[in-house]
């Protein structure tokens, strides 16, 4: 994320980007219970070949409850029905509780779930990378903040997060696990912490401490051999392999090795490059001190409207919305938004419109930080399956894990979200717009 710092302001975004990794939990089986509510509480588990006469296959995922057996993905069928056998071939007297509910992988309808998931999704981020079927990542560091919430010394981020969560929860009916760090990597980690159900929180100073304790074979990019390898070194952790001596990694794994070193110790500098498009685009700069001078508003908003044109522009995206995101001490989020008849590419009107929001009426308002978004997107290439150029500066390339272990992976496509179907928990705005419309904002 290496941007520029925009003149008389500190980029408190700079290096502490805000990256979520949603993972939903037990997803094919919490698919079934979505269609068979009575399944909820029970063993289930979902895989091919467990029909009768069929001996062949394999466990695809099994519930919690069924893991408590034994019970796991890409186990053999014959040893998923050692451990629990099928409901149906119990005994008038044994304990049901004892048995597994067994269906049959319908990946159609699991990837009709998975879309509305993935709606939720790129409705609360604009880069939104799609890993698998179940699993993505997410930057947000342009919707919330790492710093904390009023009510208390939970971060706005930590906030965000549960707001992404309910959303999943309440809207679609199956439950994510949400890890939330600077970097990728540490967010993955932290996703699968505290599952099922979980939302673990990483901030910027804390990661190297998280990660410490961690298995080096849940380190981004450890596979069982190298596990193997590290662990002949005397290397079983994390924080092991973040203390180990980098030329001795090197000498062993060559450049990866210095890779996997800074991976322990909390740097991963991969941006999350995203799939499908974006729903809008903005940039926000904080000021180093809170300020209500007119001009120095003024400067800044001028220099976050060319900046975002200029991005929509490389990536030959036109906009219906421009508006304003402007942040009174302590953390008074206020909004505002201009619609236009229809979509342009206008990098003097994203100015004029976001200059005019502004004076409107934060002219003497004191602020901390400002932002501006372009939003209702629409791309002149709408049939191109890729956006070329997207995010060039510093992409490491990040594609997924490689964990290589055969499972499902979603194609990209492009984001089915409804245009502010629900809002995070920030205040919007309604104006009067130039075209005689007017547009309730889904700037954040
Ligand atoms: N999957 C599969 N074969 C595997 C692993 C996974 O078919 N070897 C499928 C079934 C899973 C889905 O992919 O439901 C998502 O994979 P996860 O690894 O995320 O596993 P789950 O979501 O099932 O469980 P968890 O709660 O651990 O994420
Ligand atoms: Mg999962």
């Amino acid at each position: 994320m290496a941007e520029e710092t925009l003149p008389g302001t500190a980029d408190d975004d700079g290096p502490d980007s805000i990256v979520l990794h949603v993972d939903m939990d037990c997803f094919y089986a919490a698919c079934e219970r979505l269609r068979e509510p009575e399944l909820e509480g029970k063993p289930v588990v979902v895989g091919m070949g467990y029909e009768p006469g069929e001996g062949h296959g394999a466990v695809a995922t099994a519930s919690y409850e069924a893991r408590e057996f034994g019970v796991e993905s890409a186990q053999p069928i014959s040893t998923a029905l050692e451990r629990l056998p099928r409901i149906d071939d119990l005994a008038p007297d044994d304990d049901p509780a004892a048995a597994g509910h067994y269906r049959t992988v319908d990946l159609e309808f699991y990837k009709s779930v998975a879309a509305d998931v993935k709606a939720i999704l790129h409705d609360c981020a604009d880069v939104v990378r799609e890993v698998s079927i179940d699993e993505a990542y997410l930057d947000v560091t342009d919707r919330t903040a790492w710093d904390l919430a009023a009510s208390g010394d939970r971060t706005l981020a930590e906030g965000f997060a549960r707001y992404v969560k309910q959303r999943i929860a309440r809207e679609v009916g199956v439950a994510a696990s949400i890890g939330v760090a600077p970097n990728m990597s540490t967010a993955k980690i932290a996703s699968d912490f505290d599952k099922p159900d979980g939302l673990v929180v990483v901030r910027p100073g804390e990661v190297r401490s998280f990660l410490a304790p961690i298995p080096v074979e849940e380190v981004h990019g450890v596979g069982p051999v190298t596990a193997r390898k590290l662990g002949s070194l005397g290397i079983e952790t994390a924080g092991d392999l973040a203390d180990a001596d980098a030329a001795v990694l090197e000498a062993e794994f060559g450049s990866r090795g210095r890779e996997l070193h800074e991976r322990a110790r909390g740097y991963d500098d991969r941006t999350v490059t995203p799939t499908g498009r974006p729903k809008s685009l903005s940039r926000e700069s904080a000021f180093t001190e809170p300020t209500d001078d007119s001009e120095d508003k003024r400067e800044v908003v001028r220099a976050l409207a060319a900046d975002v044109a200029d991005r929509a522009r490389s990536r030959g995206a036109m906009y219906r919305t421009i508006g304003i995101k402007v942040v009174v001490p302590p953390f008074d989020i206020n909004t505002r938004a201009t619609s236009l008849s229809g979509p342009v590419d206008d990098p003097e009107l994203v100015e004029s419109v976001a200059l005019d929001l502004l004076d409107a009426e934060f002219e003497a308002t004191t602020v901390r930080k400002l932002g501006v978004r372009v939003s209702k997107l629409s791309f002149a290439d709408a049939d191109q399956s890729s956006l070329d150029g997207w995010e060039s500066a510093g992409s490491g390339g990040a594609d997924g894990d490689g964990d290589g272990d055969g499972r499902v992976s979603d194609e990209p496509e492009a984001s089915a979200a409804a245009d502010g179907a629900d809002e995070p928990p920030n205040t919007g705005g309604e104006t009067p717009s130039r075209g005689g419309q007017s547009s309730l904002v889904e700037f954040d």
